[in-house]
C-alpha cells in the first residue's frame, strides 16, 4: 500500500489543507452530544421491544457505486457473462434488490444519490453539482461521521469541492481536471495533484486509500462513511492489472484513447471482474480489521452498461443502454449487506430509486434531514430489517444530461417519465408495457388500453406533473429549443 503522506505532489494548491493524518477530527459538539443521549434511548426502547437497535449501533457505511455497470453485470442477479464472486457472496450475505433504478447517466445518477432530490428540482448540467447542495456527506458528518469519498468526481467545486458536500478527506479522479484514470492515473488526494508514472493502476490507488482509510477510522471514536464511486468499469475499455496483455508504461490521453479499441467487449469484462475483486478487497479491509458486522456494505451503480455491449443474462441477451431512459440505461445492480442485522439470502422486488439512499442512510444512522432541503426519497431501511416498511409506487425519471434539450437530434434521449414494476408513462405520452416490452419498440394503443392500464397511466401522469420542473417546458418554448418528441 502506498505511503499517502509521501505521494508526490505536482502542483501545491488549496492553502490549508493537509493529507488526512494531519487532519484533526470534527469537534465533537453539543449536537454530537444530543446523538448520544438520542441513540442511548433508542437503544433502550427498541431493545425493550425486541426490534434490532440499529440507530444506537451507529454502523460504519460503505458505499460502492460502479461506473456503468448494469444490472446484467452481476452474477448474483442472472449475469452470465461477468464473474463477480465477491458481489454475489455480498448478495448472499444480506438484501439483493431487483427493481432499483438510477438515472441513464453519470453525473444526473451523482446529483440525485447525493442529494435525495429528482434532478428536475436540483440538476444544473453535466458534469456539476449544485454549489447550494447539501449531500448525504453533509448530513452523516453533522452527525458525527468521519467521510470520505474516494474514485471519480466529476461534480467541480475544485479541491475544496468534496469537503463542502461533507467529506473529510478524498482520494479522487475528475475533480479539478480529467487526465489518465487506469494505468498511470492523475488524481487528487486532499487538495493536491498526484500523478502517477510507474506502472500504477488508477482503481488500486483510490481503494487503496479507501482501505487506508477504513484502518485508521476503524481506531478512531467516530462511526465512518465511505463513499466510493468507482472509476471503474467505464470507458476506455483497457487491460487491467491481472490482464494477460496487461503493459504498465501503458499511457494516454483522452485525445489518443478515442482511437483505442474502446469498444473490445473482452477488456469491459476484465474491468468489471476487477471492479469485483475490489468490492472483495474492501469486505476483506472491514473483516480484518474487526468492523465487518458493524459496517453497511451497499453496492450499487451510477447507470447501464455502455450502449450496445451485449451481455448475457438469466439465458438471454441483454443490451447495454447507458444514457437512455430505458431499463437496461437506468436498472442497476443494488446489494446490501450488514452481517447480523439484515437477514442473509433475501431478494426484495420493492422499487428503489436513487432519491432513497440518503434518506436511507439518515435513517440506519439516526441523522437529521432538515425538511427545507425538499428530499423526496423514502427510507428502505424497514425492509433491510424484514419488514413491510412504505414501499414507492412509483419510480420518476428527470433527464436532460445539460439542463435542456439537447441539441443535434439527440432528444430521443432525453425526458421525462415515472413508471411501476410493470408500466412506463413518458411526458410524451408513449406509454409502455415495460414487463413485456423490455426496449420500449411498441407503445400500448391509447384507444386499446384496458381499465386498469387507464388507472396506473392516470397515476403516472399525475405523478410527472407533481415532480416536473416547474415552468420548464414554457421557458423551453420561449427559447424555440426543440423539446423530446
Ligand atoms: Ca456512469
Amino acid at each position: 500500500m502506498l505511503h499517502w503522506l509521501s505521494v508526490v505532489a505536482t502542483t501545491p494548491t488549496a492553502s490549508g489543507l493537509q493529507p488526512p493524518a494531519l487532519r484533526a477530527r470534527p469537534a465533537l459538539g453539543s449536537a454530537w452530544a444530543a446523538m448520544v443521549l438520542l441513540s442511548v434511548l433508542l437503544a433502550a426502547s427498541s431493545s425493550a421491544s425486541g426490534e434490532p437497535s440499529v440507530r444506537a449501533g451507529r454502523p460504519n457505511i460503505v458505499l460502492i457505486m460502479a461506473d456503468d455497470m448494469g444490472y446484467e453485470c452481476v452474477g448474483a442477479n442472472g449475469g452470465q457473462t461477468y464473474r463477480t464472486p465477491h458481489l454475489d457472496r455480498l448478495a448472499a450475505s444480506g438484501m439483493r434488490f431487483e427493481h432499483c433504478y438510477s438515472q441513464p447517466l453519470c453525473t444526473p445518477s451523482r446529483v440525485q444519490i447525493m442529494t435525495g432530490r429528482y434532478n428536475s428540482r436540483n440538476y444544473i448540467r453535466f458534469g456539476v453539482l449544485d454549489p447550494q447542495a447539501t449531500t448525504f456527506g453533509n448530513i452523516l458528518r453533522d452527525a458525527g461521521y468521519a467521510t470520505c469519498v474516494v474514485g471519480k468526481w466529476q461534480l467541480k467545486g475544485g479541491f475544496e469541492g468534496p469537503h463542502r458536500f461533507g467529506f473529510d478527506e478524498y482520494c479522487l479522479w475528475q475533480l479539478t481536471r480529467r487526465p489518465n484514470r487506469y494505468a498511470n492515473p492523475g488524481l487528487e488526494i486532499n487538495g493536491r495533484q498526484a500523478d502517477f508514472n510507474s506502472g500504477e493502476y488508477g482503481p488500486d490507488i483510490v481503494s487503496d486509500y479507501a482501505c487506508d482509510f477504513i484502518e485508521r477510522s476503524a481506531k478512531g471514536d467516530s462511526p465512518f462513511f465511505l463513499y466510493y464511486p468507482m472509476i471503474l468499469p467505464h470507458w476506455p475499455f483497457e487491460p487491467t492489472p491481472v490482464s494477460a496483455d496487461w503493459d504498465p508504461t501503458f499511457r494516454r490521453g483522452d485525445t489518443t484513447e478515442k482511437s483505442y479499441k474502446m469498444r473490445e467487449h473482452k477488456y469491459f469484462i476484465e474491468m468489471v471482474n476487477y471492479a469485483d475483486r475490489i468490492v472483495g478487497k474492501i469486505v476483506a479491509k472491514l473483516e480484518s480489521v474487526g468492523v465487518r458486522d458493524n459496517t453497511l456494505v451497499i453496492f450499487t451503480c451510477d447507470n447501464g452498461t455502455y450502449a450496445g455491449l451485449i451481455s448475457q443474462f438469466q439465458g438471454r441477451p441483454w443490451k447495454g443502454g447507458k444514457g437512455h431512459m430505458m431499463d437496461n440505461g437506468t436498472r442497476v445492480p443494488l446489494i446490501v449487506s450488514w452481517p447480523g442485522t439484515v437477514g442473509p439470502g433475501q431478494v426484495n422486488r420493492d422499487l428503489i430509486d436513487f432519491t432513497d439512499m440518503l434518506p436511507t442512510l439518515a435513517d440506519v444512522t439516526g441523522a437529521t434531514v432538515p425538511r427545507r432541503l425538499g428530499v423526496t426519497g423514502r427510507s428502505f431501511l424497514p425492509q433491510l430489517l424484514g419488514k413491510r416498511g412504505n414501499p414507492r409506487e412509483f419510480v420518476y425519471c428527470w433527464y436532460f444530461r445539460n439542463g435542456k434539450p439537447i441539441p443535434g437530434g439527440k432528444e430521443h434521449k432525453a425526458g421525462e417519465s415515472a413508471r411501476t414494476h410493470r408500466y412506463k408513462l413518458y411526458r410524451t405520452g408513449e406509454f409502455y408495457d415495460v414487463s413485456a416490452d423490455f426496449y420500449e419498440q411498441s407503445p400500448l394503443q391509447a384507444d386499446a388500453l384496458t381499465d386498469e392500464q387507464r388507472a396506473v397511466r392516470e397515476r403516472l401522469r399525475q405523478v410527472i406533473g407533481e415532480h416536473t420542473r416547474p415552468g420548464f417546458y414554457s421557458r423551453q418554448r420561449k427559447r424555440g429549443r426543440k423539446l423530446p418528441q
